[in-house]
C-alpha cells in the first residue's frame, strides 16, 4: 500500500480496520469499561455506521465484540447515530441514540442490554415505541442529534439535552422525563449561540471545584460548577464553556471567562473532534475520550483500509484557577511504558539541537521540563494576536527564529531532519505579563506530497516569569502525536505520516530555535509497548 504500514497506531485504540469515528459515551458497568462507537463494518470512508462496541478491565487492553446497535426498525433503519449511556438506579444501563428514520428524520432512540447477567452487554434491545424523542414543530429534524448521558435534578426528572441549529444559532434542546419514555420539551434550550452553526456531540456535566475527584453526572450543590463542550459541524472544532447551572430554570450560562463561540476554550487545539466524557465509578475520576481523524486523502485512506483511532482517555478536572480545566492521561497508560532513558541538566544553547537515543520513539511517551530564565528577549506580543493563536503558530512556524523559544521536541524526525514534527513553546512579551504559545508544526513531518499538514496551537496560561519553568508531555504513536503542555493546561493532536521516519528511523531530538538559552532540567521517555488491541 502507498502508506507504510508500520503507520497504523500501536496504543491507541482502534478496530482491526475500517472507519471508527465519534465515540458514543463510554460507559464502566459491573467492572467492565464498554467503548461503543461509530463504525463502518464495510468500508474505510464514513457510511453504513453502526455503533460498535469494545470491552476493556483496564481501557488499555481492548476486546472487540460484535456491534451492539445496527440499523433494523423504522427508527433508525437509515443510520444509528451517536449517543451516550446513563445508568440508571439498580444499575441498570441504557443507551439514548439517534436514528435516521425512513424520511432521514433525526429521531431520539433507546436501546437496554437484553440481558443483565450477561457480563459483556452483548446484545441491545430497542423497544418498538421508539422513538422517544422525535423532532416536533420548531425542531430542525436534519440537525438533531446525539442525545447526553441523562442527570437527575433536585425535582426528580432526569433531563437531558441534544444538539441542534435554528438557521446558524446553535442550540441544546433540554429533554425532561420521569420514566426516561415519555420526554417533553423544555420551553427554552439550555444554551445557545449565534452563528455557530449545527452543535454536534454536546456534553454536559459538573466538574468540583477543589480537588481530584470526578463528579458524576447528577452531583449538584456547592462546590460545583458545569462544563458544556459542543462540537461545531462547520470549522470541525470543540469549544466548551465552564459556568453556573440554574437547575430550576435550567439554564446555563457561561463564566465571563469562558467565551461561547469560536475564540473560546478547546480540550484540544488540533485534531480531536466529537469527544464524549464518562463518569469513572471505579477511580472516582471524569475521563475524556476524543476521535482523531486521519490527515489523508479519502484515496489514502481506502488503500490502506482503516482510518480514524480514539485518542488516549484522560482524566479531566477543573484548573485551580477556576477558569479552564486540565487534562491528563490517565494512570493505566503507564502500563504500557518500557524501555526508559532520563536526560538530566542538559543546556540547550540558542539554535541547538540535541538527540534523545536509547529508545524506538516511534512509540513513545516523553516527559521533558524546561527551565526559562531570562525573558529580556521575549517577541512582543500584539494584542490581535490573542483571539488566534493559530494563526500565529502557522506564521511563526518551528523554522522561525524567536527571542525565547521555539524550543520544545521535535517527534517522528529522519535522522537528518528532513522529516520532523515540531511540538513547541513560544514565549512573548504582552503589556505587563508574558504570553505562552504551545504549538504544533508538522509542516515537515513527511516528504510526502498531497497530506494536510495543518499547524495547530493554543495558549498556556501560566505565569512563566514568575515560576521560570514549563514541562511539556507528548505521547507518540507512529502516525500521532497528543501533547501536554504545562501538565494538561494546553493539548494538541495531529496526525502525520512520515516517509523516512518510521520505525526504528525515527528519532526525537530536543532543539531551541530562540535567541535565549533554555534548559531540560529533567527528561525522561519511554518506549511504547503494543496491548491487546481488539484483535488486530
Ligand atoms: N457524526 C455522527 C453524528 C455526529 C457526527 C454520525 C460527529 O451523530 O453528530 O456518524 O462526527
Amino acid at each position: 500500500s502507498v502508506v507504510d504500514s508500520k503507520l497504523r497506531t500501536g496504543y491507541h485504540f482502534q478496530p482491526p480496520k475500517h472507519w471508527i469515528n465519534g465515540t458514543l459515551r463510554p460507559m464502566y458497568y459491573n467492572g467492565l469499561y464498554h467503548l461503543f462507537y461509530q463504525y463502518n463494518p464495510n468500508g474505510s470512508v464514513w457510511g453504513n455506521i453502526v455503533w460498535a462496541h469494545s470491552i476493556s478491565t483496564d481501557l488499555i487492553n481492548w476486546v472487540a465484540l460484535e456491534p451492539a446497535i445496527y440499523p433494523s426498525k423504522p427508527f433508525d433503519i437509515k443510520g444509528c447515530w451517536s449517543g451516550s449511556a446513563t445508568i440508571l438506579p439498580g444499575n441498570k444501563p441504557l443507551i439514548l441514540y439517534t436514528g435516521l428514520d425512513p424520511r432521514e428524520r433525526q429521531v431520539q432512540n433507546i436501546a437496554y442490554p437484553k440481558n443483565l447477567s450477561d457480563p459483556y452487554l452483548r446484545e441491545w434491545v430497542k423497544p418498538d415505541f421508539n422513538p422517544v424523542i422525535a423532532p416536533d414543530d420548531g425542531v430542525n429534524a436534519s440537525a438533531f442529534r446525539d442525545p447526553t448521558t441523562a442527570w437527575r435534578g433536585p425535582g426528580g426528572h432526569w433531563k437531558l439535552v441534544v444538539g441542534s441549529k435554528w438557521n446558524k444559532r446553535g442550540k441544546v434542546i433540554l429533554y425532561r422525563s420521569r420514566d426516561f419514555v415519555h420526554w417533553v420539551k423544555a420551553k427554552h434550550s439550555l444554551h445557545s449561540a449565534r452563528d455557530t452553526g449545527m452543535w454536534e456531540c454536546p456534553d454536559f456535566y459538573p466538574v468540583a471545584l477543589k480537588g481530584t475527584r470526578g463528579l458524576d453526572t447528577s452531583v449538584y450543590g456547592h462546590g460545583v460548577k458545569y462544563v458544556l463542550k459542543v462540537s461545531l459541524d462547520i470549522t470541525r472544532y470543540e469549544y466548551y464553556t465552564v459556568g453556573k447551572y440554574y437547575h430550576d430554570k435550567d439554564k446555563y450560562v457561561p463564566d465571563a471567562t469562558s467565551a461561547d463561540d469560536h475564540t473560546g476554550l478547546r480540550y484540544d487545539y488540533g485534531n480531536f473532534y466529537a469527544s464524549k466524557t464518562f463518569f469513572d465509578g471505579k477511580k472516582q475520576r471524569r475521563i475524556l475520550w476524543g476521535w482523531a481523524n486521519e490527515s489523508d486523502t479519502s484515496e489514502v485512506d481506502k488503500a490502506k483500509g482503516w482510518a480514524g483511532i480514539q485518542t488516549i482517555p484522560r482524566t479531566i478536572l477543573l484548573d485551580g484557577s477556576g477558569r479552564q480545566l486540565v487534562q491528563w492521561p490517565i494512570e493505566e497508560i503507564e502500563s504500557v511504558r518500557g524501555k526508559h532513558v532520563v536526560v538530566e541538566h542538559k543546556r540547550i544553547p540558542s539554535g541547538g539541537f540535541f538527540e534523545v537515543n536509547g529508545i524506538d520513539s516511534s512509540q513513545a511517551d516523553v516527559e521533558v521540563s524546561f527551565d526559562v530564565s531570562g525573558l529580556e528577549k521575549a517577541e512582543d506580543f500584539h494584542p490581535s494576536w490573542a483571539t488566534d493563536a493559530e494563526a500565529l503558530c502557522g506564521r511563526k512556524t518551528a523554522d522561525v527564529k524567536g527571542g525565547v523559544g521555539p524550543f520544545g521536541l521535535l517527534v517522528l524526525a529522519s535522522a537528518n531532519m528532513e522529516e520532523k514534527t515540531a511540538v513547541f513553546f513560544r514565549v512573548f512579551k504582552a503589556d505587563h505579563k508574558h504570553v505562552v504559545l504551545m504549538c504544533h508544526d508538522p509542516t515537515r513531518s513527511s516528504l510526502r506530497a498531497g497530506l494536510y499538514k495543518p499547524t495547530f496551537a493554543g495558549f498556556v496560561d501560566v505565569d512563566i516569569a514568575k515560576t521560570g519553568k514549563i514541562s511539556l508531555r507528548s505521547l507518540i504513536d507512529n502516525s500521532v502525536v497528543e501533547s501536554f503542555g504545562a501538565k494538561g493546561k494546553t493539548c494538541i493532536t495531529s496526525r502525520v505520516y512520515p516517509s523516512l521516519a518510521i520505525g526504528e528511523d525515527a528519532h526525537l531530538f530536543i532543539f531551541n530555535n530562540g535567541s535565549t538559552d533554555v534548559k531540560v532540567s529533567e527528561l525522561n521517555a519511554w518506549e511504547m509497548k503494543k496491548p491487546l488491541m481488539n484483535g488486530a
